[in-house]
């Protein structure tokens, strides 16, 4: 029997269409900025985002990286929350790399900071002070629950970022679960922002890439650090290619991915001992947690004991998983999960 991985839609495997558009994407030096499938992902992501250009990048940690350090000089601050993929899970890039301190603020159980505490979190014009030069959304976010975050308060924090003249750059990794589940175009989720970054390798299938977005000077300055770290891949035109059909054939269906997690969810909370988190899912991702009352195994020893029946789930800390759906998981491994949870917990 095939096994159901929800440990992360990052596992997503290209498919048949994407092999076939590898095998015979058309390519050239990337450096030289003569690929023209690269070039094509680049305009097509650009459409969608309604920026005047695009970058292909290695990984959605890459792409949030230099956009950073595109908006970013040495010393410079940037506001972001404290459960931020940037903050958490990207190896503490944007100072190792960049030289860039970091203000980290609460995040809300919604995904969101508060206003003012944003507000707070700007510096005034002082010697004493780093320059406040960035702040930093996530949509959907992603430890806050796949939670997607409105136009209108991605609208709100642009508007405090315009008014004190500092940037607005989106991790917009699952911008288009955002966009699905709130029922709006992507564009109208980062109209506002001066940055974005989006993956192609996540709920969309393709093996490798992200793309970022933003005005042109911006993306002029985004290729050279780019290169800086080593990130010119010369004939990725057979990775854009799998981009290409990632956003011509993989986005609208990505509420299939929605409704499934649903489901799961409503089969997951009927068994005694799971507590799903309010709200969840809101997306593609299913938070939930073991009642101490209820089951004494922990969360690692639950997740072994699912493994051995082919199910393979995120164990994020002691008593607390994640699961998430995509395009390689359909009704019956929703099902098997479900079986497969009774099973585990009754041991
Ligand atoms: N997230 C991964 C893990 O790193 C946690 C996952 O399995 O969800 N922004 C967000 C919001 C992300 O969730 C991720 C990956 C990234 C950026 C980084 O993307 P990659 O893995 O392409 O570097």
């Amino acid at each position: 029997m095939s096994i159901v991985d929800l440990r992360s839609d990052t596992l997503t495997q290209p498919t048949p269409a994407m092999r076939q558009a590898m095998a015979e994407a058309e390519v050239g030096d990337d450096v030289y900025g003569e690929d023209p499938t690269v070039n094509r992902l680049q305009e097509i992501s650009a459409a969608k985002m309604g920026k005047e250009a695009g970058l292909f990048v290695a990984s959605g940690t890459m792409g949030n990286l230099v956009a950073i350090l595109a908006h970013c000089d040495r010393g410079d601050e940037v506001i972001l929350g404290n459960l931020a993929h940037s903050f958490l899970y990207e190896a503490g890039g944007i100072s190792a790399m960049g030289s860039v301190h970091s203000c980290q603020i609460p995040n809300q159980p919604d995904g969101t900071l508060k206003l003012d505490d944003i507000r707070a979190a700007i510096r005034p014009d002082d010697a004493h002070f780093p320059i406040t030069r960035l702040i930093v959304l996530e949509n959907t976010h992603n430890r806050c629950g796949g939670v997607p975050l409105s136009v209108e308060y991605t609208h709100a924090i642009a508007k405090i970022a315009q008014e004190q003249n500092i940037r607005l750059h989106l991790d917009g990794a699952r911008i288009f679960n955002a966009a699905a589940a709130l029922g709006v175009d992507a564009k109208d989720l980062v109209d506002c922002t001066d940055s974005v970054t989006f993956c192609l390798s996540k709920g969309l299938c393709a093996p490798v890439g992200s793309v970022i977005c933003g005005s042109r000077p911006f993306i002029t300055r985004a290729h050279r650090i780019r290169k800086q770290l080593g990130g010119g891949m010369r004939q990725a035109g057979i990775l854009a290619a799998a981009g290409i059909v990632a956003m011509e054939s993989m986005v609208d269906r990505l509420t299939e991915d929605h409704a499934r997690a649903s489901r799961l969810g409503r089969g997951l909370e009927k068994i005694p001992g799971i507590t799903l988190e309010p709200g969840t899912p809101y997306t593609n991702m299913l938070y939930l947690s073991l009642d101490e009352d209820f089951i004494s195994l922990t969360g690692t020893q639950v997740a072994e004991i699912l493994d051995e029946m082919d199910i393979k789930v995120g164990v994020v800390s002691e008593r607390r998983f994640r699961l998430v759906t995509h395009y390689w998981i359909d009704d019956a491994d929703v099902k098997r999960t479900v079986d497969a949870f009774s099973k585990a917990l009754l041991m």
